[in-house]
C-alpha cells in the first residue's frame, strides 16, 4: 500500500507501460534500479525523467517502501545521469512532484532533471 494518500500502484500508468516497452521512450541510461528517459515536453534545455524499476507511486512509497541496496542504486543512477548529459559542471536541479497539490500527473515514482541554462530561483 502507497503512504502517500495516493490509490494503490495501477500497472497501466504511462511509466509502468514505458518500462515494459510498450511505449518507447527516448532512453538516456538504464540499469538494473533505474530507467532515464527524455521528458516529452521539456521544461529546459534538459528535461529528463529518471523512475526506479520497482513499483511505487510517490517519493513517499518509494522511501517508505524500498530497500538500501535499491534506494541507492535509484539514486546513483541520477547522479550518473546528470554526469552523462554533461550537467555536472554547470549544476542542475532535480525535483520531484507529489500528490495533488504538487500536481503529480504520473502515479510511478520519478525525479526530474532540469538543467542546460541558468534556472533561476525555485518559484514555490
Ligand atoms: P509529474 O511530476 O507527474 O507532473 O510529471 C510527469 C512528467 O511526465 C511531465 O513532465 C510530462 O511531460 C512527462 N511525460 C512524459 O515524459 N511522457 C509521457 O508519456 C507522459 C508524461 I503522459
Amino acid at each position: 500500500m502507497p503512504v502517500s494518500g495516493l490509490p494503490p500502484y495501477d500497472e497501466g500508468n504511462i511509466f509502468a507501460r514505458i518500462l515494459r516497452g510498450e511505449i518507447p521512450s527516448r532512453k538516456v541510461h538504464e540499469d538494473e534500479y533505474a530507467l532515464a528517459f527524455h521528458d516529452i515536453a521539456p521544461q529546459a534545455p534538459v528535461h529528463v525523467l529518471v523512475i526506479p524499476k520497482g513499483r511505487y507511486v510517490s517519493a513517499a512509497d518509494f522511501t517508505a517502501q524500498a530497500g538500501p541496496e535499491e534506494m541507492a542504486g535509484f539514486w546513483r543512477a541520477v547522479g550518473q545521469v546528470a554526469r552523462q548529459l554533461g550537467l555536472e559542471g554547470q549544476g542542475y536541479r532535480i525535483l520531484t512532484n507529489m500528490g495533488a497539490d504538487a500536481g503529480q500527473e504520473v502515479p510511478h515514482f520519478h525525479v526530474h532533471i532540469f538543467g542546460g541554462k541558468p534556472l533561476g530561483p525555485m518559484l514555490v
